[in-house]
């Protein structure tokens, strides 16, 4: 894997393999996920989420990086199992969303299931725990793990209004807040319905598109409701300009190639 790109400011995703060699290769990611030709793999185990239902005791760092709300983690809370050989560290989250507007909506989501698309996504990023930096994690095919859940109109979730209260604070890029730490289990289904997953070899979905990311996408979505997904485009921006709106700040899906997608056995 080549080095990770440190500006990823050029908006158009056609054009990132001009830029970044790697975004043109063969195991990028999102991919659209065809039930029907998945397999099994009876070796994908139910997840352990060991500290996510602990509160952490460092101040969480909120930030619009232009491309996304991306909360930064003090890293305590680890996944293993689920087929994983090495334990990961979370290290961040953040989401992918669409559009919305007097015409209606557009979902945001990254992968897609048999061709449908969700509201939004969210991205909790692990680094793999012997590996001390991103920079030294993309080098390595599992560097990384990354847990993607989907996210449907639904019901309010009130477990998200401290994070969605915040957004106000970061609408143009380049600004940060601090925030009291949340526990990353009340962000996301319960666990019992976290058996059913989908595992396959990708990269990442912003340029240099590493590919250095062990993918797992849940079935079970989140529920927010429609003011809850409306507010990511309609309170966060992608530059200084508070006229500009981050919207839409999903990659399109790419060709899966020779590889295959793993299915748990639940
Ligand atoms: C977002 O732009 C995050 O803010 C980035 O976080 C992240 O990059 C990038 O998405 C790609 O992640 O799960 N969608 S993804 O493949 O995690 C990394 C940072 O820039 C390296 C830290
Ligand atoms: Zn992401």
């Amino acid at each position: 894997a080549s080095q990770l790109a440190t500006d990823s400011s050029c908006s158009e995703p056609r054009q990132w393999k001009e830029l970044f060699d790697e975004c043109g290769k063969g195991s990028q990611s999102p991919i659209n996920i065809v039930t029907r030709k998945v397999m099994t793999d009876w070796n994908l185990q139910p997840f352990t989420f060991e500290g996510y239902d602990t509160k952490q005791s460092a101040k969480w760092v909120i930030e619009n990086d232009g491309h996304s709300v991306k909360v930064t983690l003090e890293e305590s809370a680890k996944i293993g199992a689920g087929s994983l050989t090495m334990k990961y560290k979370a290290t961040q989250f953040h989401f992918h969303w669409g559009s919305h507007g007097n015409w209606g909506s557009s979902p945001g989501s990254e992968h897609s299931i048999d061709g449908e698309r969700y509201a939004m996504e969210l991205h909790i990023v692990h680094r793999r725990e012997d590996v001390s930096s991103d920079a030294e994690a993309v080098k390595h095919e599992d560097g990384l793990a990354v847990l993607g859940f989907f996210i449907k109109v639904g019901r309010e979730n009130t477990n998200y209004k401290p994070l969605i209260d915040q957004l106000h604070k970061i609408d143009v890029k380049g600004k940060k807040g601090e925030m009291e730490p949340l526990l990353l289990k009340s962000l996301i289904p319960h666990e019992k319905n976290l058996t059913r997953y989908y595992r396959y070899a990708g990269s990442l979905t912003t340029p240099g598109c590493n590919e250095a990311v062990v993918w797992t996408v849940f079935e079970e979505p989140i529920e927010l409701s429609q003011e809850q997904v409306e507010a990511f485009p309609n309170t966060i921006h992608f530059s200084a300009n508070p006229l500009l709106r981050l919207t839409d700040n999903f990659r399109p899906v790419q060709p899966l190639g020779n590889r295959t997608v793993y299915k748990s056995n639940a």
